[in-house]
């Protein structure tokens, strides 16, 4: 499937860098380059074009004002990321540079690219699947190294290869299904109905397995919010401040300073945790304070995680124990921070009036308990993701757990059609509906395959 027109687009960002890159994807790709690009010391020899970088000038063909001194790169179809003839001019990366030669391309046949337009390309051109497309955007928007090892594992196929592997099962148990429609009166040793429903159950566990690494995709990709609550003046900008390792929030020992929430990105164990630092909870407190307030507690009810402080040189008061309140069937950790002070109060305190969390002494002031509150963290972490942290796969999207979702669904009532002895071609029908959802997740086609796995496992033709 090819395209009729030629598309052009920066594909560096905009602005000023040393390079930036414009690149063309269709059929005049070659020709509009070789009409305002020529190569310095004649023209190149056919055939020896092909993925080499070569020196040229720019210019403008209705003018003949030179434009750069540039690089142009030739990618002949269908080897190349689009599946298309592809061409790139690396310029220099001026801003205005880049629009000009993007301007001359379109001068000269070719249509700006839309958003994401190249890739689609790709897809459609069948160079990559949906999961690979997928990939290449999760890699460019990475914010720590588990993203992007699961983005390149997805980009190499990983997600790909599991799906498949999962409409392997479909196919297997559809095989099944046909033999029995169409051989039924044959001599033929054929799966019993209470095997299809066991084929059936052992494909919605592995289907589950994979949509339940739904939370790790997303971890990975967002990371997890963890909010810092609790009363003025326990320290809880001070802790955002260490944790960061930069002077981020404001500190003061006047109760009330921090009035909007302060967040930044802190990376633990591959996963971006953003760190919210927010206005202590009181009743008291003016009417920006009181905003503030609403704010935290917004926060408060949307994170993964809370870390709850509390200062520990003073008794508990009732602000705090409307904190540990928040805490209540939370994931959450409760710090005691001001431990270089003479205690107030105690973790029995908190045993007594219920909090779950790991509780951990802390100073900030003399930079303690860093080490066991990042391990606090991580091991939420690996609560929220699951157990098999070293599973190199894990879906990213809604689209995906839709997809996934469906399936489950569908094999659930072609297994119960076949546990109620309902015939094969009704249960068939819930099956290949099943692997159609799955074939949404890839973007994949099958119809072809189906007869190729009847014949593969039975052996009729022989
Ligand atoms: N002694 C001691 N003082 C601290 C500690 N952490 C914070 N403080 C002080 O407590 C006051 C309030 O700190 P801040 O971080 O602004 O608290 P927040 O209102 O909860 O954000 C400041 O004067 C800090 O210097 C600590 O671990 N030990
Ligand atoms: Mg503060």
């Amino acid at each position: 499937m090819y395209f009729e027109d030629t598309i052009v687009a920066p594909i560096t960002p905009p602005g000023t860098g040393a390079v930036g890159i414009v690149r063309l994807s269709g059929p005049a790709a070659f020709s509009i380059v070789k009409l305002i690009w020529t190569p310095l010391g004649g023209a190149i020899p056919n055939g020896a074009a092909a993925r080499v970088l070569r020196l040229g000038e720019i210019r403008d063909p209705r003018g003949g004002a030179g434009i750069d001194r540039a690089m142009a790169v030739f990618f002949p179809q269908p080897k190349s990321f689009t599946g298309e003839d592809v061409a790139e001019l690396h310029c220099h990366g001026g801003a205005y540079l880049i629009r000009r030669v993007a301007g001359l391309a379109v001068a000269a046949g070719a249509r700006l690219a839309e958003r994401g337009e190249f890739t689609r390309r790709a897809f459609l051109n069948g160079r990559i699947d949906l999961t690979e497309a997928e990939a290449i955007r999760d890699l460019i928007e990475a914010r720590g190294e588990r993203a992007l090892t699961l983005a390149l594992g997805q980009l190499n196929g990983a997600l790909a290869v599991r799906v498949d592997g999962l409409r392997g099962q479909v196919l297997a148990i559809r095989a099944h299904l046909e033999a029995e429609i169409d051989f039924s009166d044959e001599d033929l040793k054929l799966p019993s109905r209470a095997q299809i429903a066991a084929e059936i159950e052992a494909l919605i566990e592995d289907v589950a397995a994979l949509h339940a690494t739904f939370d790790r995709g997303r971890i990975a990709r967002e990371g997890i919010r963890a909010a810092i609550i609790g009363r003025p003046n326990v320290g809880k900008s001070s802790i955002l401040n260490l944790m960061l390792g930069i002077e981020r929030a404001i500190v003061t020992p006047i109760p009330g300073t921090t009035r909007d929430v302060i967040e930044d990105t802190l990376q633990l164990g591959g996963y971006p945790v953003v760190l919210q630092d927010t206005a202590g909870i009181r009743e008291a407190g003016d009417q920006v304070e009181r905003i503030g307030i609403e704010r935290a507690l917004e926060r408060a009810r949307d994170a993964d995680l809370l870390i709850a402080v509390f200062d520990s040189s003073e008794a508990l008061q009732a602000d705090d124990f409307r904190v540990m309140e928040l805490l209540a069937n939370r994931a959450g950790i409760a710090l005691l921070n001001k431990s270089d002070l003479p205690p107030s109060a105690s973790e029995r305190q908190f045993n007594d009036r219920g909090v779950t969390a790991p509780i951990i002494r802390f100073s900030a002031l003399r930079a303690q308990g860093v080490d066991e509150l990042r391990d606090a963290i991580l091991h939420q972490i690996e609560a929220a993701t699951g157990e098999g942290l070293t599973d190199t796969v894990a879906i990213s999207r809604e689209r995906h757990r839709e997809a996934l979702a469906r399936a489950i669904e569908l094999l659930r009532s072609a297994r119960q059609a076949a546990l109620d002895g309902m015939p094969p071609e009704i249960v068939a029908v819930e099956v290949t509906l099943a692997s159609e959802a799955l074939t949404a997740i890839t973007g994949a086609v099958d119809s072809e395959d189906v007869l190729d796995v009847i014949f593969r496992e039975f052996c009729i033709g022989k």
